[in-house]
């Protein structure tokens, strides 16, 4: 095993056997991070065998699979947040050392610790080609918006701030306002961090977005409207979701004209986020209401495809449709192959890091709900995987905020707010 020192805490490595791992302990390692994803190849070992020495050796264990060409920023904070969370030394690992080494590299520049034109000659020093993180970071440079993307535990919802380099505009997509259903507390961490990103950054916020009424979260659209002052903005198929809801909550005054934003995008509108334009693409089947934004080259497809590993959404919600959500997505793979897309959700499967950016070809070639799949099997399979699934733990709460724009309930006379559950009107839900 040939271990390469790369700074203080870390190191990288070629692939370890499982006796090896067994001695990095004794050798002072504190962290194992596996950058490889399963099956590459017979002889390693994998996750769980991995996890499971790690485990047994009192090491820390992190699996961030990634490949030369899919590296995204949230496997390089991942990674970074691995290693500064380590007691002490890190070893890391892929097949040969290099993604590990990549991942690092493309951190410290975008952190502004090293330049990107160190990076070839930093890997070639260590006896590593490290041309594919340079080719990354020139990418990455050349990119516009600029995406930052905020990962919510909880509800395993991302959270956009989508960013024209140029005005320094923004729009902020899907926010979550905190909610914890056990306490009934509402907070505004997840949207107190965006703010803080968007004043360190010296942004303007322009628009709150939402892709669809969220069934798991509670926008946190309001809270950033009354903080900013940016608009706020839905697909204007809206206002079936209200009337729907309307019925299931018994609320004869609830308003069903979408007039609690202000503004409603038709398929097709074109908007702008400073001077990159954005396109709204109706996208129907995880909800009546879901909508894409396609921003510069760059889709914010919410809950219609996940990351190629995790399929695509459900679509058994009131007014969810298999057939429909199959539509949507295909129109998503028909933009051009090297846009981005960014989901609205990850569940970290087999406990790997969140993950939530790919691109069209990745998804066109790769996702596990799609890949060879006909419009009649996706059906079959998205009809019959829903049935498992239990209804999302707060999707009661989350639609009464949701369908008035993010607004928490009025409070009664006593100056407290209180939530309403119809009972049994979500028929034939999975139990959890
Ligand atoms: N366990 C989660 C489930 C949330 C959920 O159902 N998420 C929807 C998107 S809003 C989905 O498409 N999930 C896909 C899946 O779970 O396979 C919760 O309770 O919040
Ligand atoms: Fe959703």
């Amino acid at each position: 095993m040939s271990v390469t020192a790369i700074s203080d805490k870390l190191s990288v490595s070629p692939q370890p056997s499982i006796e090896e791992i067994r001695s990095l302990g004794d050798n002072g390692f504190r962290t194992l991070i596996n950058n490889r994803p399963d099956r590459e190849d017979s002889a390693q070992p994998g996750t769980q065998a991995e996890q499971q020495e790690a485990k047994h050796c009192d090491l820390s264990y992190t699996f961030i699979p990634v490949t030369a060409d899919t590296i995204t920023e949230a496997d390089v904070r991942a990674f970074q947040r691995a290693v500064d969370q380590s007691e002490g030394p890190v070893f890391a690992h892929c097949k040969t050392g290099t993604r590990s080494l990549n991942l690092y590299l493309i951190g410290e520049v975008l952190d502004g610790r090293m330049s990107a034109k160190e990076v070839v000659e930093f890997g070639h020093s260590r006896g590593f080609n490290t041309a594919s993180a340079a080719a990354w970071l020139e990418k990455h440079a050349a990119r516009m918006p600029r995406v930052k993307g905020f990962f919510d535990k909880h509800t395993w919802s991302v959270q956009y701030v989508v960013s024209d380099p140029l005005t320094r505009k923004c729009a902020i997509i899907d926010p979550v306002l905190d909610f914890d259903e056990k306490a009934g507390a509402t907070a505004t961490i997840n949207a107190d961090a965006i703010l803080n990103y968007v004043s360190e950054n010296d942004l303007t916020v322009e628009w709150i977005l939402d892709t669809h009424p969220h069934a798991d979260h509670f926008s946190a659209a309001q809270y950033l409207k009354k903080r900013t002052g940016a608009r706020t903005a839905i697909g204007e198929r809206i206002v079936d979701v209200q009337k729907l809801w309307k019925a299931i909550y018994n609320w004869p005054q609830l308003a069903t004209d979408g007039s609690q934003w202000d503004r409603l995008f038709a398929h097709g509108e074109i908007f702008q986020v400073g001077s990159i334009d954005a396109k709204v693409l109706f996208s129907p089947g995880h909800t009546l209401a879901s909508i894409t934004y396609v921003i510069g080259d760059a889709a914010f497809v919410h809950d219609t495809l996940f990351v190629p590993d995790s399929g695509t959404a459900r679509a058994d919600f009131p007014g969810g449709d298999a057939r429909v959500l199959w539509k949507s997505i295909q129109d998503i793979l028909a933009l051009p192959d090297d846009t981005r897309i960014f989901a609205g959700h990850d569940y970290e499967p087999n406990g790997r890091a969140p993950k939530w950016e790919s691109n069209v070809v990745e998804q066109k070639k790769s996702n596990s709900h799609l890949a060879g799949v006909t419009e009649e099997e996706f059906v079959a399979l998205r009809v019959k995987r829903d049935k498992s699934l239990p209804m999302p733990r707060l999707i009661l709460h989350a639609l009464q905020v949701n369908i008035r724009g993010g607004r928490l309930p009025e409070p009664e006379a006593n100056g407290t707010r209180y939530l309403k559950f119809p009972l049994d009107a979500l028929r034939g839900a999975a139990w959890e």
